[in-house]
């Protein structure tokens, strides 16, 4: 049954249209973020199996002093940090730099201007010499403004793996675009999750207590909630893969019955045949020779890897 009574407004409801009509069908991982998808990601990054938080914050506790030697360019510069949230890890660095009395500001980077607002709060409380300014944009137009702003050298962060959650096409133009607003002398430092034994990785998307399910199903609440669907949450399963070939973690909802779900917000029914899967999100784990290409292929040199003691996770610094 297909209704037209109700415009597809929302670029969420666009999204959800496209993915549950295609013959494949997707929901994009960045609807997870709503204020519940927050909180349930606050408790995978503190559950034991999600390796990744640990690993970056072992690096920044255990080498807060090679970073900042090999990004501080002597005078004063700005850290920009692309996805900021709550600022967790980066606080370690932030600390340790105004310690070690380097001249630089903060320009956190978010799409949500409550998570922007709460961090900013936060960071003046506890380190009232530093000068933060919010940049609530898309990470782009971020950049593009800030470097209408000053012309200091500006050191990039985007950590915790954010990266993994492209197709390596996606990375890489992300990277590529990233070159072009950069300029010669700024630096760039991701996060990213490294490949290991694939039954640790796939734990860390496959928790017993069901904290991921939870964050997965999430989405389903929210478009029951925002773009009144009628999902039945009991009716859907959590199905996380590993393949140890593309390095990609992938995550489906599994429809556990044939079901028809109507939307209001995009006028359409979608039917689900039983056991039929819709793809949620990938995180996708490097080696560090791949890393090393996709730096080559998009225009930068890799100054440093930083591991942790592990090697489960980089921290990999690249000069534009
Ligand atoms: C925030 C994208 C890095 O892919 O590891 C955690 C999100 N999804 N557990 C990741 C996530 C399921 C996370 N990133």
């Amino acid at each position: 049954m297909d209704t037209t009574k109700h415009k597809m407004t929302s670029q969420f409801a666009k999204d959800v249209h496209e993915g549950l009509s295609a013959p494949q069908k997707f929901l994009s991982s960045r609807y997870f973020y709503d204020a519940t998808g927050d909180k349930i990601f606050q408790q995978i990054m503190a559950m034991p199996e999600y390796y990744l938080t640990k690993c970056e914050f072992e690096i920044f506790n255990q080498q807060k002093d090679q970073i900042l030697s090999a990004i501080n360019p002597g005078s004063k510069f700005n850290l920009v940090e692309l996805g900021a949230g709550d600022g967790y890890k980066t606080k370690i660095l932030l600390e340790h730099f105004l310690k070690q009395e380097a001249n630089f500001e903060y320009f956190p980077v978010d799409i949500s201007g409550d998570v922007l607002m709460t961090l900013k709060t936060d960071l003046n409380d506890r380190f009232p010499q530093l000068k933060v300014t919010n940049l609530n944009y898309e990470y782009f137009e971020a950049l593009e403004r800030l470097n209408e702003l000053d012309d200091s050298p500006k050191v990039i962060l985007f950590l915790g793996s954010n990266i993994g959650n492209f197709t390596p096409e996606r990375a890489q133009s992300f990277f590529e675009k990233l070159n072009k607003v950069m300029r010669p002398g700024d630096k760039l430092l991701s996060g990213i999750d490294l490949k290991k034994d694939p039954h640790t990785i796939l734990e860390a998307y496959n928790d017993p207590t069901g904290i991921t399910r939870s964050f997965n199903l999430n989405l389903l609440k929210r478009m029951n909630r925002e773009l009144g669907a009628n999902f039945v949450i009991e009716d859907w399963d959590h199905f996380p893969t590993y393949d140890p070939f593309t390095g990609e973690c992938r995550s489906y909802l599994m429809s556990c019955k044939k079901q028809d779900v109507t939307i209001e917000a995009t006028g359409h029914t979608y039917s689900f045949r039983d056991s039929e899967p819709v793809h949620m999100e990938i995180s996708r784990k490097y080696r560090l020779d791949e890393i090393e290409d996709l730096a080559g292929k998009t225009g930068f040199e890799v100054s440093q890897h930083f591991t942790d003691s592990r090697d489960y996770f980089v921290d990999s610094l690249w000069n534009k």
